[in-house]
């Protein structure tokens, strides 16, 4: 395969082009959100020439199974809107050791600078997803979005209920996230309890709110996590309007409607969020 710029690689082009997305969606307020990518060998192959390897320094967490792999990620501090505009100083490329405690920035922060402050939580999903799905799994991405949050203050923060309520808001919600939708309750951004937290709903989910904070979606490619993103928070937004509208809901669909919907698409969707509401 011949050997490239940088910049022009796709999967680098596909990064910047889901950061705009989402700067344009309005969920990355300032420094708000980070992205990340693990990058496949032959695109590590594709790009190496341009490597600069900087030194060691420990991620806060272990993470053995993505030992020496590498990933794309945003950087701390930096703002989503500049993703697009100076990509060399808002991203990096990094390398982890043989352990999987330590990276090392091999391209990007031109500038300076630590990749997201996130990356706990970014690498022990990857970890998390990468198992549970084979290897297919390679984007991990988390937003600000504001109807998800404005949510979690009042709705109890439980699984079972923002995955009904949300399934409810729209037909397509049950197809696109018919494993649910984790819930995080509020907790210290940026570390390893938190990354604990989150990797474990992650065993079971694609998607986990974080209480009065945002929400992390996990996916194959870009398209796929941006849309899953973007599909949870246009369901909050539905909701959020219907509760400004008025108290409760005049209809809905319902838990017999929610098993034809399941049929139609020849999936399932787990019992414990099928539960009979009292009107
Ligand atoms: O500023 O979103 O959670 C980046 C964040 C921290
Ligand atoms: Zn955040």
């Amino acid at each position: 395969m011949d050997r490239m710029k940088f910049l022009e690689a796709e999967f680098v082009q596909g990064f910047i082009r889901m950061a705009k997305d989402g700067w344009e969606q309005g969920w990355h307020e300032r420094n708000g959100g980070n992205l990340s990518y693990r990058v496949k060998e032959d695109e590590v192959a594709l790009v190496e020439e341009n490597f600069d390897r900087k030194e060691w320094q420990p991620i806060g967490t272990a993470v053995p199974k993505l030992a020496r792999q590498y990933f794309l990620v945003t950087g701390s501090g930096k703002f989503f809107r500049n993703v697009a505009i100076k990509t060399e100083d808002s991203i990096c490329m990094i390398e982890l050791d043989d352990k999987g405690e330590n990276y090392r920035i091999v391209w990007g922060l031109a500038g300076g600078g630590r990749p997201t402050s996130e990356l706990p939580s970014h690498l022990m999903n990857h970890e998390v997803k990468m198992r549970v799905t084979n290897g297919k799994y390679r984007v991990i991405y988390h937003a600000h979005p504001a109807n998800i949050i404005a949510l979690t203050f009042v709705l109890p923060l439980n699984d079972a209920v923002f995955t009904r309520e949300l399934w409810e808001m729209a037909t397509e919600c049950p197809v696109v996230f018919p494993g649910g939708i984790g819930v995080v309750p509020w907790m210290v951004p940026g570390g390893r309890e938190i990354a604990v937290e989150t990797s474990k709903l992650m065993e079971r989910y694609d998607v986990a709110v974080w209480a009065h904070h945002g929400l992390f979606a996990a996916g194959e490619d870009f398209d796929l996590t941006f849309g899953l993103m973007h599909t949870v928070e246009k369901s909050a937004e539905i909701l959020v309007k219907v509760l400004s509208m008025q108290q409760g809901k005049r209809q809905t669909i319902k838990v017999e409607e929610f098993r034809d919907l399941a049929k139609a698409f020849g999936g399932e969707l787990p019992e414990e969020f099928l539960y009979e509401k009292e009107e």
